[in-house]
């Protein structure tokens, strides 16, 4: 059975990360999802650097839950059956070990170089200019998909929803779009995992409400049992 799972920020709460629009609204004063746009960077660099640099120190303290870790079992199970499309920029589905992921938002230990385009792996901060590794200029920025920018790998998502058996979201409000029209590109049966029901959650063929750390690993033991 060919599966495709979608994660939003909800299935990483319980790990400690903060989602967006649960998270009463405000970073320092700002609205994350006004921080989050080409526009709020080119108007003042410095305060959007330090929203991410603030998000990626956040990962070193939190780690992987139980959902995280379910969705390494299904892999384990399934292997190249399974793939995993995240919209979060964090690194927990690596981190719990699963090996088929793919972030349509990018991630926050990546780093890229608007001058030469190189992209980097990237633990520190990046607020006080460092050089770019390749072409030693600062002009380093989040690898970070903003609104109005193209999401990662659109094209492989297509393809992985069209040939799909499974289709399952979790965790997200169904609000952001490409994101939130996957249901419908979706070939096969769909599925919702979340703990309110999303934006569009009747566009499901099923839906399950309850938090990650307990639907995932019931679905999962489900599936393979
Ligand atoms: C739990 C739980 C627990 C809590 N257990 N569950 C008008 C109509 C349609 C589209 C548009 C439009 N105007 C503009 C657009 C396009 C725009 C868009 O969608 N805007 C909307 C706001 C209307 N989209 C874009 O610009 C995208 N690009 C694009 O469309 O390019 C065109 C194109 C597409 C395809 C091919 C070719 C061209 C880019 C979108 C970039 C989004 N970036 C962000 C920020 C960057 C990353 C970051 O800083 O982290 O990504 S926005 C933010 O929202 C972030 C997230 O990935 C994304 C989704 O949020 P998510 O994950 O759903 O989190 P929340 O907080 O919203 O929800 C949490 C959920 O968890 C809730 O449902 C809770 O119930 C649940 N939950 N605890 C289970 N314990």
């Amino acid at each position: 059975m060919r599966i495709v799972v979608l994660t939003g920020a909800g299935i990483s709460a319980e790990s400690g990360l903060t989602t967006f629009r649960d998270s009463g609204g405000l970073w320092e004063g700002h609205d994350p999802m006004q921080v989050a746009t080409p526009e709020a960077y080119a108007d003042d660099p410095g305060l959007v650097q330090h929203f991410y640099d603030a998000r990626r120190a956040a990962l070193s303290q939190v780690e992987p839950n139980a959902a995280h870790h379910a969705l390494v079992r299904l892999e384990d199970a399934l292997g190249d059956d399974l793939l995993v499309v995240t919209q979060n920029v964090d690194d927990l589905h690596e981190r719990a070990g699963s090996r088929r992921v793919h972030h349509i938002h990018g991630r926050l230990r990546s780093a890229w170089c608007t001058r030469c385009d190189e992209r980097h792996d990237w633990q520190g901060p990046l607020a006080d200019g460092p050089a770019c590794p390749s072409c030693g200029a600062s002009g380093l920025r989040p690898d970070i998909v903003w609104f109005g920018e193209i999401p990662y790998g659109m094209d492989l998502v297509e393809q992985a929803l069209d040939a799909c058996d499974l289709f399952v979201s979790i965790g997200t409000s169904g609000v952001v779009y490409p994101a939130a029209a996957f249901v419908h590109w979706a070939r096969g049966a769909t599925l919702e995992l979340n703990l309110e029901p999303s934006a569009g959650a009747t566009d499901f063929a099923e839906s399950r409400r309850g938090p990650a750390t307990h639907l995932v690993p019931a679905w999962v033991e489900e599936l393979l049992a």
